[in-house]
């Protein structure tokens, strides 16, 4: 009971019961959107334990001093309150047969149907369906279809706009102006209270008996921060009344609102009702799953052959990576709950760079450009945190919101279970990795898509300035060696605070300030018109022997003599100790019930991959006999606590040969949001984690990875599958890659220019 996976080569997720408990995990994983905004599939009735939540990107506002900036849960307007003959519609009262709630995937469209027989002992069908146009950023739509089945019935609708939305309590908007046009459209108007961003909300209704359209008009009711309209139907037994319900949602802070007042908004949005009401639900859903087809399924088709589950995982992930995107808009990124709840406050983490920008380099350019966009216009802060640290350069937040907010990291969240005092999240503190993910995510867009422009205008300085930032950072330890150090930082490894020589963080930091060094050459010979420019903005001049200065001292942590590379200088020698009962937990976090953080500092234990990302990302310059030791070493020893860490294990599982093992890992990964556990998803979905999918089966199972600039494809399938097949883009070239058990073809399909390529070990041109 709960999740259903019976229609899945429909590509249709199921619920098939209603839990008033557990309404968390279908809000969230059955979200709509479209990168603009972010619905969760609440119920149209509303019920004690939901979470509603509608998130527009990038429209952040911090509550008050002491809270940092947030992504606000904007009005509400898919509820609607519905009374059968003076009885309150809801599953928690009378009885409920033929529950059913089904997102398509394919279409964005939602569904979710019941029998239901109220108290008094009243029987009606109603179904009720739900897009967020993809073709239309702003618009949301509803129908409602109630039918009462053995006598004649009234009908009492409310439904309207409902400004009284919270982000766990923290409320975000002013109220403000509340109009009702043509005695049907409502608007309300409210103001984020710090950012002052102006919302523009607005809703029509339409009503029809049996198809036939009913003009009426509304009754109207307004009250602090709500705005309502009120309808009463006399339904025939056999009858169906059908209710469609248009919504609009505009901020001030929308791309084209540049030099518009809300006043300007509320005009627009008003026209765009009516405009939908004209068109009505169907044309609405027809037009947005086209769009569906040609900007997702099209554009990157994959198969697999041999699991439905496993393709229909693929697809799921698909359809959430571009529902968190906001590829309309580079001033804004991916948070680490996409648009699907409160969670991590719609912050921008290293998870673009490392689990989500590989998707959208290889499958769709533009919107990675975006992504890469966001990163040069969030320069301020970067500046600003490293000025604050008494740095040079750019060191990027850990966590990002607004382009000139710099460090948004939350101080303190959780409990010490030994203290009882909050947890201290060093993470914005002194996890700073994020600057050379930021760098490497530059470098592999830049070598993928071979955007010399992007390079030429933003790339290159973003490699610089964050090396820049690297020089700056290295420390002569207390260590004789007299080299350089990186320490007290945070690895990728959540578990670990206060480290020093992190080998992903050191080993990072070196490759972002060779590459600066690299590109410090190449514009000098080749772009030198760039280079006095940059030379002129960032004094490379004075930069490069830092950079030199550094990659030659910076310590690297070496393998042991039984290649295993330490995560840090401490983690080796640390207490061993029995991780059976957290490894094989429901849920994650175990190890945190039993131990604080300071003990699990003592423990060799892993939140999440760590070495391994980097493994991952600098694949080259690790002989194998390290990778294989390490992997075996780590992935005994980590829990994977995060979302982010089964793909990166599955993916070097691949890498390894450990097939069976690979395919376990995926399962697992595919199962975070996917899975019929009913809590875990209840603040959002995990946005990496579907980034991480993709790469297990397009970088694992498929064998894709670039490296050192060059494209290799080394595919091996996992037992049970038969053929897989997949597109990537190469430097502007489509290719269609299908892998069986005995073969790989790779097509050109765009075939305008030659593709070197390495498949299995072999040199081939395309
Ligand atoms: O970025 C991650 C981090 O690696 C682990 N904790 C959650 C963050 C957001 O997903």
């Amino acid at each position: 009971m709960g999740m259903d996976y019976s229609a899945i080569k429909d590509w249709i997720l199921r619920e098939d019961s209603f839990d008033p408990e557990k309404l968390g995990k279908c809000e969230a994983v059955m979200s709509l959107g479209n990168g603009y905004l972010g619905l969760r599939s609440a119920a149209e009735e509303r019920y004690l334990n939901e979470t509603r939540g509608l998130f527009v990107a990038g429209t952040f506002n911090k509550f008050d001093e002491n809270e940092v900036t947030e992504l606000p849960n904007a009005a509400d307007m898919t509820a609607i309150k519905l009374s059968v003959n003076g009885e309150i519609f809801s599953l928690t009262e009378g009885a409920m047969e033929d529950y059913a709630r089904e997102l398509n995937i394919r279409t964005g469209e939602l569904k979710r149907s019941v029998i239901w027989t109220s108290p008094k002992g009243t029987k009606i069908k109603a179904v009720f369906y739900r897009i967020v146009s993809l073709k239309r950023l702003h618009v949301i739509a509803q129908r409602v279809e109630l039918t009462p089945l053995d006598a004649d019935v009234k009908i009492e609708i409310k439904s309207g706009i409902n400004g009284k939305m919270t982000n766990t309590g923290s409320q975000h908007f002013s109220d403000g102006d509340k109009r009702f046009y043509d005695k049907r459209v409502i608007q309300f108007v409210q103001t984020t209270g710090q950012s002052k961003i102006d919302f523009v909300d607005t809703t029509v209704h339409k009503l029809a008996l049996d198809g036939e359209v009913l003009p009426m008009e509304a009754e109207v009711y307004i009250e602090r921060r709500e705005i309502f309209a009120g309808y009463n139907v006399e339904v025939k037994a056999g009858q169906t009344l059908s209710i469609e319900k248009y919504s609009t949602v505009y901020t001030t802070r929308d791309l084209d609102a540049e030099g518009k007042t809300a006043a300007d908004l509320q005009k627009l949005a008003l026209e765009t009702a009516r405009e939908l009401e004209a068109l009505g639900y169907q044309a609405l859903l027809e037009e947005s799953a086209r769009q569906w087809e040609e900007e997702v399924w099209n554009l990157a088709p994959i198969e697999i052959e041999g699991c439905e589950m496993d393709e229909f995982a693929v697809h799921f992930a698909q359809y959430h990576l571009r529902l968190m995107v906001p590829a309309h808009d580079a001033r804004m990124n991916i948070g680490a709950k996409g648009l699907s709840g409160e969670g991590y406050r719609g912050h921008t983490f290293w998870d673009t760079e490392i689990f989500l920008l590989p998707y959208y380099i290889f499958t769709d350019p533009k919107t990675a450009r975006k992504l890469e966009e966001y990163r040069y216009l969030s320069l301020p802060g970067a500046h600003a945190k490293a000025a604050h640290n008494h740095y040079k350069g750019a060191m990027f937040p850990w966590e990002s919101a607004w382009l000139d907010d710099g460090e948004v990291t939350p101080e303190y969240m959780d409990v010490d279970i030994l203290t009882g005092k909050p947890n201290k999240v060093w993470s914005g503190f002194i996890e700073q990795h994020i600057t050379s993910d930021v760098a490497f995510g530059v470098w592999q867009y830049s070598v993928i898509t071979g955007d010399e422009d992007y390079m030429e205008k933003y790339g290159y300085e973003l490699i610089m300035d964050t090396a820049i930032f690297w020089a700056s950072r290295l420390e002569k330890g207390t260590s004789d060696d007299n080299k350089y150090h990186i320490n007290d930082v945070v690895g990728p490894d959540e578990y670990r605070e206060h480290v020093n020589d992190n080998a992903f963080t050191n080993y990072m930091a070196h490759w972002n300030m060779q590459k600066a060094m690299e590109y410090y050459h190449l514009l000098k010979k080749e772009k030198p018109e760039i280079f006095a420019r940059l030379n002129e903005k960032l004094n490379l001049e004075e930069a490069y022997p830092q950079w030199e200065n550094g990659c030659a001292n910076l310590y690297l942590p070496v393998p042991t003599k039984e290649n295993i590379l330490p995560q840090d200088d401490r983690y080796l020698s640390c207490r061993d100790i029995d991780l059976g009962k957290y490894k094989a937990q429901e849920h994650v976090g175990g190890i945190t019930r039993d131990y604080n953080l300071e003990q699990i500092n003592q423990i060799q234990v892993s939140k999440q991959a760590d070495v391994l990302v980097l493994f991952f990302l600098l694949e080259d310059i690790f002989p194998q006999e390290v990778k294989k030791a390490s992997w075996e070493y780590y992935e005994k020893r980590t829990l994977h606590d995060s979302s982010l860490s089964l793909s990166t294990h599955s993916v070097l599982a691949c890498d390894m040969g450990e097939m069976e093992m690979a395919y376990d890992l995926f399962r697992k990964a595919a199962a975070i949001d996917l899975g019929p556990f009913m809590g875990s998803s209840n603040a959002g979905i995990h946005a990496a984690s579907f980034g991480g999918v993709w790469e297990c089966v397009v970088y694992g199972f498929g064998g894709v990875r670039m490296l050192g600039g060059r494209l290799r494809i080394n595919p091996s399938l996992p037992e049970k599958w038969t053929k897989l097949s997949y597109t990537i883009i190469w430097k502007g070239q489509k290719l269609a890659v299908e892998v069986t058990k005995d073969e790989v073809h790779v097509t050109n399909l765009t075939g305008t220019k030659k593709v070197e390529i390495e498949v299995n070990g072999e040199a081939r041109i395309l």
